[in-house]
């Protein structure tokens, strides 16, 4: 209907780098289910921005196909959104060439990320490593995307690709859409069970401090009996000074579906002795159904091949559409 207003579009993605975690459900997959209903959703499944750093082939697609079925399982509907390997849509590598010629190289150089990962990989500091924000802004602009929900690290990628934008449009005329960072309303902001002033992290190098989405129910109690706490004794929030006391009463929270204050009033005279395994209790339940319903997914390797074949047609059409009208613009034959 011509008046009626098209819902705001929603561009997700997580890179397959590393198996996925109860932070990466928690603080993103858990909101993009509730995304679904309001807004008009792309999730993605990162595989060309993880290969700026070396990956294992044989891992990177497990991954890829094990992320792609957590998203499944979690309650992302291929049927409501657009759920795709980036990969699949050769559209992004094409338009990410235009989009570098319309970055500069010193607004690359300031990227925190860019600055972190050389960092961490001095050895393989790589052109697609430097070049990562413009690949993540053809992400983003080449389906018009309203709004990007980020954590803190990326919300300076999303400033840069309204710079480019910005740039792009300033010299052509409207043709990308202005996105903006979408800090969800709600989101657990979930920290390593060993060292909770640090992010629960994929990359994290403890095993012990990261609960993955596909722990068997052994492995996320041993990590939850294991897990730092503080020499007091009391289970209340407070970041500042019990980090660890307050991840697990967020993490409860989260997986209870309650507030803080509920969590703590519910173990109000308890011991840490007894919180650790409840709380691992609470999330074995929460990550059951996810886990069960993401191995079976992957057993039947030909319903996941469909899914993500049928992903790849609906964002290469929205995706060509974008191209077309870029390559004209600059002056491409088309
Ligand atoms: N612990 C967390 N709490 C809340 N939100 C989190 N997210 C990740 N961890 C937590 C959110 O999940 C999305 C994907 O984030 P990511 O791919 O940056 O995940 P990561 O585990 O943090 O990845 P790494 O360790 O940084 O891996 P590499 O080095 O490969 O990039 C984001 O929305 C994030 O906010």
């Amino acid at each position: 209907m011509e008046n009626q207003e098209r819902k705001k579009r929603i561009l997700s993605a997580i890179k397959p780098s590393g198996d996925l975690t109860l932070g990466s459900y928690m603080g993103a997959i858990k909101n993009w289910i509730g995304f679904q209903d309001s807004f008009d959703c792309l999730y993605c499944v990162a595989d060309l921005h993880a290969i700026t750093v070396r990956q294992d082939p044989k891992e990177l697609r497990r991954r890829s196909l094990e992320q792609l079925a957590a998203y499944l399982s979690a309650g992302i509907d291929y049927r409501k959104s657009i759920v795709f390997i980036q990969s699949h849509v050769a559209a992004h590598a094409e338009l990410s060439w235009i989009l570098g010629c319309y970055a500069m190289f010193g607004e690359l150089s300031r990227m925190t990320q860019f600055k972190d990962k050389s960092q961490k990989n001095a050895d393989n500091i790589n052109a697609g490593l430097f070049t990562y924000p413009v690949l993540m802004a053809s992400d983003i602009l080449i389906y018009n995307a309203d709004l990007v929900p980020v954590g803190d690290d990326q919300k300076q990628h999303v400033e840069l690709t309204r710079d480019i934008a910005n740039r792009f449009n300033s010299v052509y005329g409207n043709v990308f859409t202005l996105p903006e960072a979408f800090v969800a309303p709600v989101g657990a902001r979930i920290m390593s069970l060993q060292s909770p002033e640090n992010k629960m992290s994929k990359s994290e190098s403890d095993p012990n401090g990261c609960v993955l989405l596909m722990d068997k129910p052994d492995d996320i109690m041993r990590k939850f009996k294991r897990a730092v706490t503080d020499s007091g004794r009391e289970i209340r929030f407070d970041r500042e000074n019990k980090p660890g006391v307050s991840n697990l009463i967020e993490i409860y929270s989260a997986a209870a579906g309650i507030s803080r204050e509920e969590t703590e009033a519910r173990f109000e005279g308890k011991s840490y002795g007894e919180f650790k395994p409840a709380v691992g209790e609470a999330v074995v339940e929460l990550l059951r159904p996810i886990r069960e319903n993401a191995e079976s997914l992957l057993r039947d390797k030909a319903e996941l091949e469909r899914i993500y074949k049928e992903g790849a047609e609906r964002a290469a059409a929205l995706a060509a559409r974008t191209l077309n009208k870029v390559k004209k613009k600059v002056g491409l034959i088309v």
